[in-house]
């Protein structure tokens, strides 16, 4: 949070209106949080019991507790709960008594959604049944926001709005697609003013580590401290509509803000290959990702969702919604943020440094300099095949003939059969022997 906000956020007044927020903790969580404070709401976040703290990207909200204290008066205050049971949010619910609730806590990463299929149902779906039933029961005057995913629309080809065919492929994509459809329900049966945001992958600073963003700015960061020498990676083909969380959260608020509930598409209108992310956050450094990037089978799902591109028409006409951070600008702020916080770590800079992205991308290019790839490649003929079937196409569409195509293979081949080298090695080597073909042409 910068200076500013903290600035706005001291000189907090009550707006008259109380929200809970599940998951508050999360990236989302903590945005909205930040978002809705200074709008002057009384903010109440739900969190679980941790054995290690939770907190970390709410604890800056503790800027309140010098006035009021860690107590039910202070704008900010948080309380126990957890999604999988009833008792604990009827409880939360009648103490708090909210106004709006943003049920946004969930089991959110799809791939671990594989691997605990149970929970994540019992947290994504049944979570929000007890909550949305609770109110009607307690008859609550609350509207209820669920935080909707793009991941309901699985294999349905982009684009995707909130009229395309839902075909999940996941567990979670499964439960997300069963909590919007009770929130439909409970809006149609019981007049419960519940709405859907259908959102596209959003990302920031705060990303969970796990999730392929951070992974890849956290992980460039890493290696240009040397502190790692690659990264891995699942499904480098998916292509995803990656915006910023700090925009979406305002719509999430917005949502709940118009005459009537409905359901809607939040997105960039761009899509982009994971492969794509990772080109831009190493070009950003001035390396080569193929020289520090491998995959695994172990981060591939059983079931993959090959693309997603939102047609966000119904947010921009009725909400007002313009995305202002797209796909290049996400790369750099994280990274930037990544850079900052693990030179901060190694001592590089002093802690708590305040200078504009422009300055950690620059450091980061300075380490980037002296750094040698130590991902190599003995080659081998198979090795060579795979090489050059990237290089093929590239060639082809230069206008050189297949036969002088295989004489630079053969040349290629003398050279490095055997050797150890890294992949701009082999890049750099192929480069010069087609540019000298080209002349010769
Ligand atoms: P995060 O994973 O960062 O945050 C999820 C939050 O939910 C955490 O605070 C977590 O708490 C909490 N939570 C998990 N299980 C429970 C439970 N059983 N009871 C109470 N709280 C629980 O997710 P995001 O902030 O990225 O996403 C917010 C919501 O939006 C999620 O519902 C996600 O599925 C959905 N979504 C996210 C998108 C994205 O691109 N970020 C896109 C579309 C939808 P703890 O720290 O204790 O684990
Ligand atoms: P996603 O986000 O599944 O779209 O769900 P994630 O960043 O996990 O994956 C995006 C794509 O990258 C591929 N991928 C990898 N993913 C991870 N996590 N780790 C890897 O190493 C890796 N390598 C490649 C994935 O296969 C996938 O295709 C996010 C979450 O925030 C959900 O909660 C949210 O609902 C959706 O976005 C919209």
């Amino acid at each position: 949070m910068s200076e500013i906000d903290k600035e706005i956020l001291k000189n907090w007044k009550w707006n008259g209106k109380t929200v809970l927020i599940t998951g508050i903790g999360g990236q989302d969580g903590s945005y909205l949080a930040e978002f809705l404070l200074s709008k002057g709401y009384k903010v109440r976040g739900i969190i679980r019991r941790a054995s290690w703290p939770n907190t970390k990207r709410i604890d800056h909200l503790d800027i309140f507790d010098e006035e009021y204290g860690k107590t039910k008066d202070s704008p900010f205050y948080l309380l126990y709960g957890d999604l999988a049971d009833a008792i604990s949010l009827r409880t939360v619910l009648e103490n708090v008594r909210p106004d709006e609730v943003y049920n946004i806590g969930a089991q959110s990463h799809v791939g671990i959604s594989f691997e605990n299929p149970e929970s994540t149902i019992n947290y994504n779906a049944l979570g929000p049944l007890r909550i949305l039933d609770a109110i009607r029961d307690m008859k609550l005057n609350c509207k209820y926001y669920q935080a909707s995913s793009s991941e309901m629309f699985g294999i349905s080809p982009p684009p995707q709005n909130e009229g395309t065919p839902m075909l999940p492929q996941s567990p979670y994509g499964i439960s997300k697609l069963a909590a919007y459809h009770l929130t439909r329900l409970y809006r149609n049966a019981y007049g419960i003013f519940a709405s859907n945001g259908i959102l596209f992958n959003h990302e920031s600073p705060r990303r969970g580590l796990n999730f392929v963003t951070k992974k890849v700015t956290g992980g460039v960061a890493d290696i240009i401290t040397g502190k790692k020498d690659k990264i891995v990676l699942g499904n480098l083909e998916a292509m995803r509509d990656w915006g910023y969380a700090k925009e979406y959260v305002q719509m999430i608020w917005k949502i709940l803000q118009q005459e009537k509930p409905d359901d809607y598409v939040i997105s960039t209108r761009e899509t982009h290959s994971v492969r794509e992310f990772v080109e831009e956050a190493f070009n950003l450094m001035g390396l080569n990702w193929k020289d520090y990037v491998i995959t695994s089978s172990s981060y591939k799902r059983p079931a993959e969702v090959p693309a997603l591109l939102g047609d966000c028409s119904k947010a921009e006409q009725k909400l007002g919604w313009k995305p202002q951070t797209k796909f290049k600008e996400l790369v750099r702020l994280m990274l930037a943020a990544d850079i900052k916080y693990k030179l901060e770590e190694a001592g590089i800079i002093p802690m708590n440094s305040k200078k504009d992205d422009d300055f950690y991308i620059e450091k980061g290019k300075e380490l980037a300099k002296n750094l040698k790839p130590k991902l190599f490649y003995k080659i081998n003929t198979n090795e060579l095949n795979s090489i050059f079937q990237d290089m093929y196409m590239v060639l082809r569409d230069k206008g050189i003939s297949y036969d002088i195509i295989e004489n630079i293979k053969e040349e290629l081949s003398r050279k490095l059969m055997g050797k150890i080298v890294s992949k701009s090695d082999i890049e750099k080597e192929l480069r010069e022997i087609s540019l000298q073909y080209e002349r010769g042409y």
